[in-house]
Order: structure tokens, then C-alpha cells, then sequence
């Protein structure tokens, strides 16, 4: 089994950190609550027939002093003070951070781990990038070291933050840089979150092209959610519930608390695999030679079914409905974490993989599979192997589940919107100066981005338009 270090930078980044943790810990049939440590019978019967319980467990998760193995029976009279998260804490602003060290998961992180300052990067990626990626290289450096020690099989570093700030998009991707020049060869995983279409910060569209284009640089993987694809999944589930009080109170005030749940389940789902066993398991590693075929083009859509929002305090499990809802749910557009339409005909699929968990069988994945291959245009390559993968453990609260993967040329329409949304605000200078009076900031980088990200478009095009003149050949002959 695979072991990841997380690293959840900025305020979003950090908030996603405290729907994952509780949610990983429940996946093994652990619950934290202020009191200290419940068992989830549920979960528990999930997990029991795993030979090497505590193998699993240790994909996220250590005890200190004992670094290769301990028996994860014995968290039975866990002193929950024992177990710790691999992750590494980072945000220039403490509020978020600090919140962790009052609740139930105090325990859970190294203090060694957590890199803060005050006030935060200012809604400036320059600021991130620049000033605290130089300030704080060392201190995460050495936080990164001490997490990636306390691992004998590293298998990938799962970054977690919003593009749209400062901290989050700039030290964030300072540190994936850090990544990728001190382990060039761990994969670098990336859960990215891209602002709703009406801004809640004015610089944005700056700070979202320039991470975007360290993300395309330097991720091996990078699954981006929107927050208005996120929104809308939370809002559809409550008028589901005939709660329309209660949605309308979301919208006002932004359920984050929801939103992150729906990133967690897909991220718990994607490396499921790696964690839990199962008939066909799909690894990490096998997901980026499966679904990027060329390099940069490795911003991999996501779908999930069902969607489960604020799980943490579930303690039963909801019988999933038919196999195929499982599979038509995941493929439609209310179950997207990015609003993308990698199934109408003007977008051709690069690559495909479907994770499914929990009580489904092979063939029932197959038969749908098969369906799939009529729902859209694909490539040459891609439209006889799609990937599959059957992870026997369930995520917390149903008894099965399903994740949709898709590389499609439909990912460009989220990289022409960045450069229109720039573009916008660039016409008219808006709040360049804040960018070319940090030191190391040119202005030149916002031309130069704009036309990477605007290259990396004609790359997809380029791979679409291959695969159409192949076609129309092939019909004269
Ligand atoms: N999905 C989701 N989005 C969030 C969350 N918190 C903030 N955002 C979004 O992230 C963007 C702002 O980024 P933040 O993470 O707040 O900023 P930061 O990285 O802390 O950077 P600075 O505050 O500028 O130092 C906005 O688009 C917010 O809507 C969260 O918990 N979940
Ligand atoms: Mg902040």
C-alpha cells in the first residue's frame, strides 16, 4: 500500500484539510468527536476481512516511534494522541489553522508541521510566490523533509488549495515547485479549486493564470473542482430534500463545509485503490500513465456518484441504488466537479477511467463501460481501453460508489475561460501595480503565462484535429 504526505496550503486548502481528515479516519472505521475517539460498527465490518489493516491505515496516517508497523488492532484503546496525519500545514494566515489545534483533530498534526504567519499573501499570488515562497522555503523544506522521513513506501504528495487567493495559489505553487526539484520522481497530486464565475476577489483572474500556469509546469496531476460546479451539486441535493429555507441560506453564505465534503469524497475515492484492496485495484501510479497522454495535459476531469455531502458524523450506511443510476449519475452534468461537457459531440476523449467501490461487481462495471463508448467521441487508442478499477471497501455512509475520470479536449474551455477572465481585467491595467512592486514579479509573466496556457489550448486542439482527419481518411478508404 502507497503512502501520500498532504499539503494543504491557504485558507481553502487548509478547510479541505478539515472535512479530509475526519473522513479519511472514518474510512477505517474511526470517528473523532471532542470526547475523543468513537468506533463506527459500520465501517468497522467494512474494513475487518483486510489482512493488513494496519497497512491500509498507514497511507495516511503514522504512529510516531514506531515507523514501520504497528497493529492497527490496537487502536482499539487508541489514545487517539498516538496516531498522526501525515500532512504539512501551511498558511500565512493562522485563523484556519489555529482552529485545528482547538478541536477534535488537535492531536491529530505535527506540530512540527505547520508553517504560519500573519496576515496572509493579500489576495496576491506575487506575494505567495515571491516573498513567503522565499521567506518560508526553508521551513517548509524542512517540514516536508521530516513528513516524507516518517514514510518507508512514498508513493505521491496530495496538495490541496484554491487558485483564486494568494497564499493558496502562490506559496502553493512555490511548494510544488520545492516538489518537484527536491523528488523529482514522487508524484505530485494536486486538488486544485478554481472561484466561482462571480469573483469574491478581485484579482482573481491574475492570480488564477499565474498558478494555473506552475500547475501545467510542474504537477504530475492536477484534478481542478469549481466552486460553481461545486455549489451547484450542494444546491440540487437540497431541493432534493424539499429544503428550499435552508438552500437558500447556503447560497447566501457559501457552504463550504458542504462544497469541501464533495473534494474529500472524490479525493478518498481516488486513492482508494491504493489504500484498501480489491478485486481489480487501480494504484495511483496508474492513474497518471492511464489517463495523460501527453505530457502537460494532465488536468483530469472528475465526476462522482452518489455525492455525499458533511458525512462526518454518519454511522450508517445507505444501500446505493441500481448499479446503472450508479454509472448515468456520475455521467451527467449534476454530478461534475467542474462544468465541462467532455460528452457532447464537439469534445473528444483522450482518456477514461471509472473507480468504482464497494458492492459492484466486474461485470456490471464492464456492461456500463460498454455503454459508455456510445456516449461519446473518443480517440483512436482510447475508445477500446478504458481504464476500471473495483476498490472492495466502501466510502463512509454508502454501500458503494462510483468515480468518473475523463481527459477531454473540453478541458480548454476551463483555460480559455482563465485567459478571458484575465484578459478582462488586464485590458485595463486593474490592479497590476499590487503584481510589479514585489521583487521577482515582471510584468512580462502575465504576457508569458497568457500564452502558454493559450499554446497548451492548440496542444489539445492539436490532439482533437489529429484524431478527426484520421477518421474522415479511414471513411473514404
Ligand atoms: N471550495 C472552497 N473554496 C474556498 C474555501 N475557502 C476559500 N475558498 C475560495 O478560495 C478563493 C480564495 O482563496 P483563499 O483560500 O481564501 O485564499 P488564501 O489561499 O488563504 O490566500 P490569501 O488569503 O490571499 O492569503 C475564493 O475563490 C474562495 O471562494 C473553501 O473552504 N472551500
Ligand atoms: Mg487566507
Amino acid at each position: 500500500m502507497s503512502q501520500f504526505v498532504t499539503i494543504q496550503v491557504g485558507q481553502c486548502g487548509n478547510q479541505i484539510g478539515s472535512a479530509f481528515w475526519p473522513l479519511a479516519l472514518h474510512e477505517y472505521g474511526i470517528q473523532t468527536t471532542t470526547g475523543g475517539v468513537n468506533f463506527l460498527k459500520v465501517q468497522r465490518d467494512h474494513v475487518k476481512h483486510i489482512s493488513d489493516l494496519s497497512d491500509a491505515f498507514s497511507s495516511f496516517f503514522y504512529v510516531p516511534n514506531d515507523k514501520s508497523h504497528f497493529n492497527f488492532q490496537d487502536i482499539a484503546d487508541l489514545n487517539v494522541a498516538k496516531v498522526k496525519a501525515r500532512a504539512v500545514l501551511v498558511d500565512m494566515e493562522d485563523s484556519v489553522v489555529s482552529r485545528f489545534q482547538h478541536g477534535p483533530l488537535r492531536q491529530l498534526f505535527d506540530q512540527t508541521c505547520t508553517v504560519t504567519n500573519y496576515p496572509g499573501s493579500g489576495n496576491n499570488w506575487a506575494v505567495g510566490y515571491y516573498v513567503h515562497g522565499r521567506e518560508y522555503q526553508d521551513r517548509l523544506e524542512e517540514s516536508i523533509r521530516h513528513m516524507v522521513e516518517k514514510c518507508d513506501r512514498l508513493h505521491g504528495f496530495l496538495l490541496m488549495h484554491s487558485l483564486g487567493g494568494g497564499t493558496g495559489s502562490g506559496l502553493g505553487t512555490a511548494t510544488l515547485k520545492l516538489l518537484k526539484d527536491n523528488y523529482p520522481h514522487v508524484e505530485r497530486i494536486v486538488s486544485c479549486v478554481y472561484p466561482a464565475n462571480t469573483q469574491d476577489t478581485i484579482t482573481a483572474p491574475y492570480n488564477t493564470l499565474l498558478a494555473t500556469q506552475e500547475l501545467v509546469e510542474h504537477a504530475t496531476c492536477v484534478f481542478p473542482v469549481e466552486n460553481k460546479a461545486l455549489l451547484d451539486i450542494c444546491n440540487n441535493q437540497l431541493k432534493k430534500r424539499d429544503n428550499t429555507g435552508q438552500m437558500n441560506y447556503n447560497a447566501s453564505c457559501k457552504p463550504f463545509q458542504d462544497m469541501n465534503s464533495i473534494i474529500v469524497n472524490m479525493l478518498l475515492h481516488l486513492t482508494s485503490g491504493s489504500r484498501f484492496p480489491g478485486s481489480l485495484n487501480m494504484d495511483m501510479n496508474e492513474v497518471a500513465t492511464n489517463l495523460v497522454p501527453y505530457p502537460k495535459l494532465h488536468y483530469i476531469f472528475s465526476s462522482i456518484s452518489p455525492v455525499t455531502v458533511s458525512a462526518p458524523n454518519m454511522c450508517t450506511t445507505q444501500e446505493t441504488k441500481l448499479q446503472d443510476e450508479l454509472f448515468m449519475n456520475a455521467w451527467s452534468r449534476n454530478n461534475q466537479l467542474i462544468k465541462l461537457d467532455p460528452l457532447q459531440s464537439t469534445s473528444t476523449i483522450f482518456a477514461a477511467a471509472h473507480i468504482a467501490r464497494g458492492h459492484t461487481t466486474l461485470t456490471n462495471i464492464k456492461r456500463n463501460v460498454e455503454r459508455f463508448r456510445n456516449k461519446a467521441k473518443f480517440t483512436s487508442w482510447s475508445k477500446d481501453c478504458m481504464k476500471i478499477g473495483l476498490c472492495s471497501v466502501p466510502p463512509a455512509g454508502n454501500s458503494s460508489s462510483l468515480l468518473c475520470l475523463l481527459n477531454s479536449s473540453a478541458m480548454s474551455l476551463l483555460f480559455k475561460d482563465i485567459i478571458r477572465e484575465f484578459s478582462k481585467l488586464y485590458k485595463k491595467k486593474a490592479h497590476v501595480h499590487h503584481y510589479t512592486q514585489i521583487h521577482g514579479f515582471e510584468e512580462t509573466h502575465f504576457i508569458e503565462c497568457k500564452e502558454n496556457i493559450l499554446n497548451l489550448c492548440d496542444c489539445y486542439a492539436e490532439v482533437q484535429n489529429l484524431e478527426e482527419t484520421n477518421v474522415s481518411r479511414l471513411q473514404v478508404i
